[in-house]
């Protein structure tokens, strides 16, 4: 059995990744493809239940150290129970967020250590790593905007603009130290331009990981 592919969406509030994601995913389906679809945090029973507690307004006093933590729990047990073995058995894994979200969240965003934060990491995903990574890049007002017409806000979405722009600038520069690894798309386009942009970059990554088996 060969291994799959993990690929992962990221970017602010609104930017558009579950939208894309499921666009992404019926085109690989209806060309033959076994998609795994998933999320974070969340994925599994144990962490859409972290899920709940993390994203629950009436959590607003929730430290920054205990947020990290929740994220990097979710992820363990995410990265044992779906991711891992979807890969392992040949699917093609769609994750909506990953570890790139608590770099750009919690260091960006809550100044958090990096030193803690890449510790963290290592510890909750091992050696799980995305073969590619779709960064939605959009300012957060209009990420912010998209999101308020809506409805309700969760306890992230409703930090300051301030925070959504530390974030933003975090995932760029993500993407600007891991150029092969992370495509930036322009997610203020149409959702059909945005889906073109994003299936010529997958497209092309398969026939690569194809050529090379
Ligand atoms: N988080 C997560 C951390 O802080 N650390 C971590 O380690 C991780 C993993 C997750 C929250 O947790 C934080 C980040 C998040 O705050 P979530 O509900 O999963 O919470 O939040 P989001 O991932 O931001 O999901 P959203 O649903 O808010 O945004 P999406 O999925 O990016 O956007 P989508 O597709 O739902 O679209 C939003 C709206 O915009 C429209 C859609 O129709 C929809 O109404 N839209 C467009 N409009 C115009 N043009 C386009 N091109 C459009 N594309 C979509």
């Amino acid at each position: 059995m060969t291994d799959g592919l993990f690929i992962t969406f990221e970017g602010i509030e609104g930017c558009g990744k579950t939208t894309q994601i499921r666009l992404l995913a019926d085109h690989l389906r209806a060309a033959g493809r076994s998609v795994v679809l998933t999320r974070e945090p969340g994925g599994t029973p144990a962490a859409e239940a972290i899920r709940t507690i993390l994203l629950d307004p009436a959590h607003d006093g929730l430290a920054p150290t205990t947020e990290l933590l929740l994220y990097a729990a979710a992820r363990a047990q995410h990265v044992h129970q779906v991711i891992r073995p979807a890969v392992g058995a040949g699917a093609v894994v769609l994750c909506d967020r990953f570890a790139d979200s608590t770099e750009a969240y919690q260091g960006g965003g809550r100044a958090l250590s990096q030193e803690t934060i890449q510790t963290l990491r290592k510890v909750a995903t091992g050696d799980t790593w995305p073969d590619c990574t779709i960064l939605l890049d959009l300012s957060a007002a209009e990420g912010l905007s998209r999101t308020r017409s809506r409805g309700a806000l969760d306890r992230i979405e409703g930090e300051p603009l301030a925070f959504h722009e530390r974030v933003r600038a975090a995932f760029l520069d993500i993407a600007a130290r891991e150029p092969k690894r992370v495509a930036v798309v322009n997610a203020a386009a149409s959702v059909e331009t945005v889906a073109e942009a994003v299936r010529v970059r997958i497209d092309a990554l398969l026939r690569e990981a194809e050529a090379t088996a």
